[in-house]
């Protein structure tokens, strides 16, 4: 088994849009550390100057989202310029089985990295907060996945959507902020901040520990989606997404074909 070979199968999957068997299938002694090996090699492999490496997303944060994929722990994965939303609507034709998720993300303004780093670190190094929805589509079919399968898929990552207006880290308690999605006008999930690993920073803590193993850090000017506040519903054509996280505002996607 030869994890670049491996890495094509899965940056061509995620291009064309196309689904794929697990790789665990033709490979079943393949090890979650391998698996982020191969998202890291099919993620650069699509870098250009036109498509940068923008920052980093945390997956599987909430124990709703590892119920509903049935895996038990938090992963990461890599965020490049292409998987952002300059306007509120998503071509939903290029994509396999997608599903939304509101989130928070947060830009830094310093580097963070090491081992030993807890929330007071974390602080002092964010510039600001959006709100977030986060497109994320599994090149897997009927959405399955092991936890290895998912990590070199690059966490299902695949479309964000960001906020116009960025807030001071300081302007709330994100673990308490609510957020509240509706599908079409109809209301289908509803959480607060604390679902992701109780408080959002602990996300980053976590995100800034795990990339450490590889000697990587979160760098300056990079943003970070922390995790879904609930678990995603899956959209389609024509539909309409909204967000609401009451005083901070609402963010709203279109869905076309
Ligand atoms: O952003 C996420 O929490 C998704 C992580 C991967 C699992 C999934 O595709 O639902
Ligand atoms: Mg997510």
């Amino acid at each position: 088994m030869k994890l670049d070979q491996l890495a094509k199968r899965v940056a061509e999957s995620q291009k064309n849009g196309c689904e794929m068997d697990k790789l665990t299938i033709s490979n079943p002694e393949l090890t979650v550390n391998q698996a982020y090996e191969i998202q890291k090699l099919s993620i650069n492999e699509t870098l250009t100057d036109d498509n940068r490496f923008i920052g980093w997303k945390m997956g599987l944060t909430s124990k709703a989202k590892q119920q509903q994929v049935g895996v038990e722990e938090a992963i990461y994965g890599r965020l490049t310029s292409d998987m952002e939303l300059t306007k509120p609507v998503l071509k939903v034709g290029e994509l396999i089985h997608p599903r939304v998720e509101p989130e928070f993300a947060f830009l830094f303004k310093d580097e963070l990295k090491g081992a030993n780093i807890t929330a007071k670190d974390v602080w002092p190094a964010v510039e600001c907060v959006f709100l977030a929805l986060e497109v994320i589509d599994s090149r897997y079919k009927n959405f399955s996945f092991t936890l290895t399968d998912v990590v070199a898929d690059n966490a299902s990552s695949a479309k964000i959507l960001l906020s116009n207006q960025a807030y001071s880290p300081y302007h709330t308690d994100w673990a308490q902020a609510e957020v509240t999605l509706y599908q079409n006008g109809e209301m289908q999930k509803r959480g607060r901040g604390e679902a992701v690993l109780d408080h959002p920073i602990h996300s980053i803590v976590e995100l800034v520990k795990m990339i450490n193993r590889e000697g990587l850090s979160i760098q300056a000017g990079m943003i970070v989606l922390v995790g879904g506040i609930t678990d995603a519903v899956s959209i389609q054509a024509s539909d309409e997404i909204m967000a609401d996280y009451g005083e901070l505002g609402k963010l709203t996607l279109h869905v076309i074909e």
